[in-house]
Parts: C-alpha cells; sequence; structure tokens
C-alpha cells in the first residue's frame, strides 16, 4: 500500500508539483486517501503491464504480460484482417492501439484491447486515409501518430487519431530514406535507413506540411545499419538497433547511450557519436541478426526487440557495459516487425 501511495505521490508531483511524502493517516486524511487511490488506481492503470510486437507475415497482433515476470511472460494472440503490419503503439488513454497497415497501406485503430482474449479475432475500429505507400515505424504523441513512409526519399505521414476516427493532419518530406521515428517533446527524432545516421529535428511539433530540414544528422560509430529507436526521456537513454548484413541473420547488434542528450550535442560538430560513448550488444548469445524495433524501460531494467531474422520477441536486461549477452527471454513470433509497451 505505501508503495501505491508512494507512486500516487509521484504522478501528483509530476501533475501538481506539490506532495506529501509521509504515508498518511487513513481516518485524519479521508479526502487526501480517495484522491490518492484514485491516482494510483488510475497510475496504475495507465501503466501497464504489456508488450505489443506486431508482425509482417502472420497477421496476428502478439500481447506479452510481464505483469508477473520479465522472464515467463503470459501472452495473447489476437487475428487481424491484415497479414502485413508494422509500427505499433498503444494509446493508454484509450486502451487502443494503433498499427500500421501495410496490406491496406493505412494507420489502423484497434480498441478495447484489455478485454480481448487469447485467440480471438479483432476488426479495426478506426481506418485512416492512404497516405503512405511503404509504411514502416510509427511514434504517437498528443493524440497523433506520425507514420514513416519509406520510400525515395523519404516521408512522414502524421495523423490525427483515437480509437474511433483516423484522419490526415500533415505531410512532410525529409529528403532521406527513414524507417524509424521517434517524438520526445517537441522534437523528433529518425533513423535513416541504410546508414547509420540519427537525424535530429528540432521544434518538429510546430512544422507546417512540406520540406522538413533536419537541424543535424549524426553518424553512431560501429553501427552498420540502423533500423529501431527508442528514448526514455526520464534517464535520457537512447537506445538503436544495428541489423548488420540484412542478408546476414546472426550480426546484430543493440546500442545503447546513457547521457544521450549532452553525448549528441557534443557530437553535432564533428557529425560522429563515438563508440566510448555507447554500451553495444552483440555476438552469438543474443541471439540478435536483424533487430528491427526496439523498447526500452528503464524502469524494469530491460530493453524489448522484435527480432525480424530470427522471427522473435528478446527481452534484454539494460546492461551496465557492452558484451555478448543472451536474452532473459526469447520466445518465436513470426514475422516480428515492431515493439511497443504501455509501461
Ligand atoms: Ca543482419
Ligand atoms: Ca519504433
Amino acid at each position: 500500500m505505501r508503495a501505491i501511495q508512494l507512486f500516487a505521490c509521484g504522478f501528483m508531483a509530476l501533475t501538481l508539483t506539490n506532495c506529501q511524502t509521509e504515508s498518511v493517516d487513513g481516518t485524519s486524511m479521508d479526502g487526501y486517501n480517495s484522491m490518492a487511490s484514485k491516482l494510483a488506481k488510475m497510475s496504475e492503470k495507465m501503466k501497464g503491464h504489456s508488450v505489443y510486437v506486431s508482425s509482417n507475415t502472420s497477421g496476428i497482433l502478439s500481447i506479452f504480460n510481464i505483469n508477473e515476470s520479465l522472464e515467463m511472460p503470459s501472452m495473447k494472440s489476437l487475428g487481424l484482417p491484415y497479414m502485413d503490419a508494422d509500427g505499433v503503439e498503444y494509446d493508454a488513454n484509450r486502451d487502443a492501439i494503433y498499427q500500421v497497415n501495410r496490406s491496406d497501406k493505412a494507420l489502423v485503430a484497434l480498441s478495447n484491447i484489455a478485454e480481448t482474449m487469447d485467440g480471438d479475432a479483432i476488426m479495426p475500429t478506426a481506418m485512416g486515409p492512404s497516405t503512405f505507400e511503404n509504411g514502416r515505424g510509427s511514434t504517437l504523441y498528443n493524440n497523433k501518430v506520425v507514420v514513416v513512409d519509406d520510400v525515395t526519399s523519404g516521408k512522414l505521414a502524421s495523423y490525427h487519431v483515437n480509437e474511433d476516427v483516423i484522419t490526415d493532419f500533415r505531410q512532410y518530406q525529409v529528403g532521406f530514406e527513414v524507417w524509424d521515428v521517434h517524438v520526445n517533446g517537441k522534437d523528433l527524432w529518425a533513423i535513416e535507413d541504410v546508414t547509420s545516421n540519427l537525424v535530429y529535428f528540432e521544434n518538429f511539433h510546430n512544422a507546417k506540411s512540406g520540406d522538413l530540414m533536419y537541424t543535424a544528422k549524426v553518424a553512431i560509430e560501429g553501427l552498420v545499419r540502423t533500423h529501431g529507436l527508442d528514448y526514455d526521456a526520464m534517464t535520457d537513454t537512447m537506445v538503436l538497433t544495428d541489423i548488420g548484413s540484412a542478408g546476414v541473420a546472426d550480426d546484430g547488434a543493440l546500442v545503447i547511450i546513457h547521457d544521450f542528450s549532452s553525448k549528441f550535442m557534443a557530437a553535432m560538430d564533428s557529425g560522429m557519436l563515438m563508440m566510448d560513448d555507447q554500451i553495444r550488444i552483440e555476438g552469438d548469445m543474443t541471439e540478435l541478426g536483424n533487430p528491427v524495433d526496439v523498447a526500452v524501460s528503464p524502469d524494469k531494467g530491460a530493453i524489448f526487440v522484435a527480432e525480424r531474422a530470427q522471427q522473435k520477441l528478446l527481452i534484454f536486461e539494460m546492461p551496465m557495459s557492452g558484451g555478448n549477452y543472451a536474452p532473459m527471454y526469447s520466445t518465436a513470433v513470426l514475422g516480428a516487425s515492431s515493439v511497443t509497451i504501455d509501461f
């Protein structure tokens, strides 16, 4: 109970910047307690325990519940009316999923996800306009989803989203092929496909449709070909995937960059973020071949990987230093193409 109260306190501190740190006596602080317990319930609900994995071959959305254990999650499979999916986002406010449906070239919404059971076939409750050709990664922010259109010479399509309606918001030409994106606050980070480049767009949220100029493009030393990225703002941790050669099924790696902001800003002049500033997971124990997407939870001390070549979901412990580590959890997910978490 104390842990829950402290958690609620943390939640209130974020919203009200005012917080009682002592545990409270229920008889004298009924109002506070009931508010705290409401907040606790809400934040507990907002903080889920699920890992969502798209497939680009199976027509299945896989959901893993890690509440009991990261090493032994329970799993449910949901059938979809399309086979080829990529970017996946979970909207905790609506208990909805937004998924890049590549078969129909549209972003779709899937609703009431918490109520679904293993084996259910579900239908989208909303479908967006077809404004991308070759959809890949995605990112969710402020009731909008940005979808990467991996065409020459590179596009981003963004949409207003909720569980019932998906409409056009803006379209941007970025001038290079993109694979994955992540919005943090007002800024956007993108992976340039077929390169080791991480690209920064400052103040993305103000950008109008049309040509979008990047603020900085930085190569990640030692990285061959990056695909997925995820960033945790609380701990300033960036994680990138390295698929190595697309045709080689055992040469993948993960790159973790702590104190990312200062390192990236420092690297903007030279155009390269050096090996010394990175932690690298690679080698025969890792099961990494073509890790196409990643989600990071410093809270759980874990990194979640959609591994396309080996067709798996992999969960790694957040490493303190580089090395050839075995994942703490590895399971088959046919066509694993994208991953997201709700905690
Ligand atoms: Ca590879
Ligand atoms: Ca991603």
